[in-house]
């Protein structure tokens, strides 16, 4: 098989352990903490998790461990959207599974949740390993969005353990993800199955995180790869000066990585979804703020510059919020009429009996291939396909418009030419950072540790991350203690709470400070393609984020 000389360079390259982890399996202590609680809602979390709420934090340390070489039977799966770095949590499950005991086994659950579902499976092996090692994707075993909810799912995934006679699963994924994670632990403890579940914290987004997990692996390496094409694109704009460009920037809730790539290249107008959301600022008034911008960088002659949108954007917008609220229930509730109704035209007919008057009036605002989106299928966990909502369209449109305005009013005298761009799908595949490539194979050897430690619904944590890899501190955390209750469709789940962009945080606080500035001058950065061989400030920098959430 063809590979590209970087590939074959990346199999070779050794990712950095934490000294914890770099010991003999032998001598990798586990050290364990006091009980913990959920974030909210303990009693009725108490109630829902009798089995393995409340767990203490784990900490790996020095000193001896008996448990690490017994042998061990191992499922993996992948879960949710790609992101760099995923290959190499696997590699380092393989790699401390087999150094605590060569007859370990590793399965691999092939298209996500589903392959324990239905029993699919890949057992690994040197050869697959080494194929995949420091490569990005996902596609050593495919992912996949299914959710392990019902009684039949649980009943299955639990025959298909039993049958691989499994000592645990590994769900990689992120908080939806490990939400079924805390579940299916708490489902096999039930049952008496002697069966563990360990998760570990990916998402390219960026929403999994807290004290101990301080990022999602694949989040580093996309917003490089991001940061990289809009500096590309920036360059580009002040060379030609006669674009508006407006770039929307995957992240479906949380707007960490519209913010990160605001920190690396200094855009013009970096818009945070909950920013919008805690001024309840309406579209209208979204567009007149990149208006104002505009005008004043024309005053000056500069017809043009660079716009970031979060994609989770118009789930943030009270009155897109509330028609996107009131869309998802009608459309699982009376999921056969919606689809019965048959055109797009006759559709919106439809829906204009079911929903509120409000929001029936900003579905019809709406330009139809907007709309049309807003009426797509939504994800196996309810969530609106975000990704495949033009809002970068939409706001060229509307400020085209309320710029014609101004212009007819004497207030605007430049010229506006917006092109839009998505940057999403380009980065969760890269090749992962030395970053995510070290952090990762930390996560997966990790999982190893918590496995043969006989701990059960906990996620696989690496933290002190802006130090270097070998000061890391590797452990666990409790899946319990991340959740809280929230409503959804129609009823209250305990579910593992989002990390949205904190207004007084460090990260969207320096943003604050320099955007006014950056919205008129041109302060446009160029960080240029990741680096994997050189120095180390170059190649093993970490995100703006961590350093600045860190310095709190
Ligand atoms: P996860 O939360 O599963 O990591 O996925 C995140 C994400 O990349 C979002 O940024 C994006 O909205 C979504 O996946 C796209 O989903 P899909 O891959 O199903 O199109």
């Amino acid at each position: 098989m063809d590979i590209s000389a970087l590939q074959k360079a990346r199999y070779g390259y050794q990712p950095k352990l934490p000294a914890s982890l770099a010991q003999k399996p032998g001598d990798i202590a586990l050290q364990l903490g006091a009980p913990t609680e959920s974030v909210a809602d303990q009693g009725e979390l108490r109630g829902l998790f009798k089995h393995t709420y409340g767990k203490p934090i784990a900490t790996f340390g020095k000193g001896a461990n008996d448990k690490t070489g017994r042998v061990l039977s191992v499922g993996v799966i992948l879960s949710g959207g790609q992101a760099p770095g995923g290959h190499n949590v696997i590699a380092g499950l393989y790699d401390g599974i087999k150094k605590g005991n060569a007859a370990s086994t590793l399965y691999g659950f092939l298209g996500g949740p589903s392959g324990l579902v239905d029993n699919k499976t890949l057992t690994f092996t040197d050869t697959i390993i080494n194929a995949y090692r420091n490569t990005g994707g996902f596609d050593i075993i495919g992912s996949g969005r299914t959710k392990i909810e019902t009684p039949e799912q649980f009943a299955s995934a639990l025959e298909t353990a039993k049958k691989l006679k499994l000592d645990a699963v590994v769900i990689i994924g992120g908080d939806d993800s490990n939400t079924n994670a805390a579940l299916l632990a708490e489902y096999f403890e039930d049952q008496k199955a002697g069966i563990q579940v360990i998760g570990c914290p990916k998402t390219i987004d960026g929403d999994l995180k807290n004290e101990y997990i301080e990022a999602s692996f694949g989040f580093d390496t996309a917003v490089k790869t991001y940061s990289e094409l809009i500096g590309n694109i920036g360059r580009d704009a002040n060379s030609a000066k006669k674009y508006w460009h407006f770039i929307k920037l995957m992240g479906r809730s949380a707007s960490h990585i519209a913010l990160e790539c605001a920190l690396q290249t200094q855009p013009n107008i970096c818009l945070i979804s909950e920013e919008v959301e805690a001024k309840a600022l309406s579209l209208g008034q979204i567009v007149d703020q990149i208006c104002t911008a505009v005008s004043r960088r024309a005053d000056k002659g500069n017809n043009f510059g660079v716009v970031l949108i979060p994609e989770g954007l118009v789930e943030f917008i009270p009155e897109m919020r509330n028609l996107i609220a009131e869309l998802n229930d009608i459309m699982a509730r009376d999921a056969g009429e919606f689809t019965a109704a048959g055109s797009f035209l006759l559709k919106i007919e439809w829906l204009g009996k079911k929903l509120s008057p409000a929001s029936a009036a900003v579905l019809k605002s709406l330009p139809t291939e907007i709309a049309e989106q807003f009426l797509m299928d939504r994800d196996p966990h309810g969530n609106v396909q975000v990704s495949r909502i033009e809002t970068e369209k939409l706001l060229i449109g509307m400020v085209e418009k309320r710029l014609a305005v101004l212009k007819q009013a004497g207030t605007y005298k430049g010229k506006f030419s917006g092109l839009g761009h998505f940057f999403g799908y380009e980065g969760r595949c890269a090749f992962p950072s030395n970053f995510d490539a070290d952090y990762c194979y930390s996560l997966g050897f990790g999982a190893f540790v918590l496995i043969a430690s006989g701990l059960t619904g906990y996620l696989s944590s690496v933290r002190n991350l802006t130090a270097p890899a070998s000061d890391w501190i590797a452990g666990g955390v409790p899946l319990t203690m991340m959740m809280n209750m929230e409503q959804r469709h129609g009823s209250k789940k305990p579910v593992i709470r989002k990390a949205l962009v904190e207004l007084d945080g460090g990260p969207f606080k320096a943003f604050e400070k320099n955007r006014d500035t950056w919205a008129v001058e041109t302060c446009f950065l160029f960080p240029g393609a990741i680096q994997y061989y050189g120095p180390a400030e170059v190649c093993d920098l970490t995100t703006r984020t961590l350093v600045l959430e860190k310095k709190r």
